[in-house]
């Protein structure tokens, strides 16, 4: 049963119970699964009253909350095309995504709107600002649609779009990748009968939910389980443990730089986490300290899998059975996992380190508008080549072993390099630069801009970073800046990265 038809019988058989809590500071909204079909049924009428139809996208650059949640699933059901994006995007790539995407609509903050100009949004038919932190106001504007006398059907195609969120590449912009109906009830399934979700399940959810992990995983995990979900605007140590503890949740998923934090946060073994069943980590390597650590002070063994947002979640250790320290796991039901040798594409033996590849009905349906990125990421037998580089071991756990793709993962979020050296590039003072992410303690990897001057350019680190600021979102903004004389290159030209991360990394 699709995702959203599982979801529309749970607001039926569970109408009383809670599905979604807002905590935040001085108080809570609590939402049941039937204020949760209703609130959606009104957003649905509200969409069609702007004119959304079947296959429209809907771009939702908002607030966590209860309006994005609304949209998005409003959007699904509709048979429309839910596209979050950070709201920490500047206009610069905002006005990409936009146009990209060809979006009808585009829900932003009020507060953001200021920022845009609306010259730069040509194709855009629609822009709705809503305020994230007055629900009540929300509801009034949806409320300005009349209520349709029958909830339209729900989308029964599994082969439609429901969602599409923008990734990254080696080279040129971002692309959105199309997730179906049919890709998010699979993983949701797998990931169901893997991790033993349960209606009675309470989840604590500190993560974004305009990526896969916090949105999907999360969010939708726990929907499709008719459990609870207790939602914090973001993640703050002190905040979560208490919340951990006070309201006995029972599940928690993060990223290694949130473990990382949690276990170093003062008194952290005071809270007592015994009740938990599920604690997560994913989005990047979780460095093998962080899990003893973890294992020491909270008793429990993070469960580490592996996803992207083509496919959602790929493998997974297994929730009973041995947790392997510095191992991604083992294969969700249904997904099919390989390594193959990244020159001939044949499968490699066991313990040889090659590209991890993927295959299963869980795995997106393509980049939007992009057929020939599309046909590049799969193999002829329909293989999704991941650009992770990775070995199984004989009894079968994947271990990753770095990337084929110049990519950085900072606090689990992806940074291509070529996004911030086009930036770089333009400031006047730059004459070259290669960006290159630094291991770090905190952050996984750290975002480091190695540049050289032009003659008679002297521009501060802190101006360059403030430079960057203004163009790109938060965490692609370099951290460090390194001036250099040149970069090392190759014969064919290439900015040799090893050989900067070598030796500038320590310094
Ligand atoms: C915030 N900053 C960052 C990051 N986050 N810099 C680098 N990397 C980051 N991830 C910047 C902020 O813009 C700010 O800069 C400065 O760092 C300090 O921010 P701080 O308040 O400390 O950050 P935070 O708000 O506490 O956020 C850290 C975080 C967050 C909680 C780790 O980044 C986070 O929630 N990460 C999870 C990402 C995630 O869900 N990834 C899933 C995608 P300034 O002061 O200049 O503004 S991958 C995925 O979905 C696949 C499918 C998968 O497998 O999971």
């Amino acid at each position: 049963m699709l995702f959203l038809t599982r979801l529309y019988h749970t607001c039926h058989s569970h109408a009383d119970k809670i599905a979604l809590e807002f905590i935040e500071p001085g108080q809570s909204r609590p939402l049941s699964y039937g204020q949760l079909e209703a609130a959606v049924q009104q957003t649905m009428a509200y969409l069609q009253l702007l004119g959304v139809e079947p296959g429209d996208r809907v771009a939702l650059q908002l607030a966590k909350g209860l309006p994005f949640i609304l949209l998005h699933l409003a959007t699904m059901r509709l048979g429309a095309v839910s596209l979050p994006l950070n709201p920490a995007y500047p206009p610069g790539e905002l006005t990409y995504f936009l146009s990209d995407s060809a979006a009808k609509l585009f829900f932003c903050e009020a507060g953001a709107a200021a920022r845009l100009n609306p010259a730069d949004l040509p194709e855009l038919a629609q822009t709705v600002l809503v305020d994230s932190a007055a629900p009540p106001e929300f509801a009034a504007l949806t409320n300005s649609a009349a209520p349709a006398a029958a909830p339209p059907p729900l989308p029964g195609d599994p082969d439609r779009t429901a969602l599409m969120i923008y990734t990254s590449g080696t080279t040129g912009r971002p692309k959105g990748a199309e997730i179906t109906h049919g890709n998010l009830t699979a993983n949701l399934d797998a990931l169901h009968a893997a991790w033993g979700w349960q209606p009675d399940d309470i989840l604590l959810h500190v993560l974004p939910i305009f990526h896969v992990h916090g949105l999907v995983v999360a969010l939708h995990g726990a929907l499709h389980a008719a459990a609870t979900a207790l939602l914090l605007p973001g993640f703050e140590a002190g905040a979560t443990l208490a919340a951990l503890v006070n309201r006995r949740c029972t599940v928690f998923m993060g990223v290694p730089t949130i473990h990382t934090r949690l276990v170093q946060f003062p008194g952290a073994a005071e809270f007592d986490l015994s009740h938990m069943r599920l604690l997560t980590s994913g989005s990047d390597r979780l460095p093998d300290d962080i899990f003893f650590k973890f294992r020491e002070l909270f008793g429990h063994t993070l469960l580490e899998r592996y996803g992207m947002t083509e496919t959602g979640m790929n493998l997974s250790n297994p929730l009973h059975g041995e947790r392997r320290v510095g191992s991604v796991g083992l294969p969700l039901p249904g997904v099919e996992a390989r390594v193959v040798d990244p020159e001939t594409e044949t499968e490699l033996p066991d313990g040889q380190v090659g590209e991890v590849q993927i295959r299963g009905p869980h795995v997106f349906k393509g980049y939007w508008r992009q057929p020939d990125k599309t046909a590049a990421a799969f193999t002829a037998a329909g293989w999704l080549r991941t650009g992770d580089l990775g070995l199984r071991s004989a009894d079968g756990y994947f271990t990753l072993k770095g990337r084929s793709k110049d990519l950085i993962i900072s606090g689990g979020l992806n940074i291509y390099p070529p996004e911030v050296e086009l930036v770089l590039a333009e400031h006047p003072a730059v004459a070259a630069s290669a960006v290159i992410g630094c291991p770090d303690s905190e952050w996984g990897e750290r975002v480091t801009a190695v540049i050289v001057l032009k003659p008679g350019g002297a521009p501060a680190a802190g101006e360059i970073i403030r430079y960057c600021r203004d163009r790109l979102a938060g965490y692609k903004t370099p951290k460090t800046v390194i001036f250099v004389e040149s970069l090392p290159r190759n014969a064919l030209g290439k900015v040799q990265k090893a050989e900067l991360r070598a030796a500038l990394c320590g310094s």
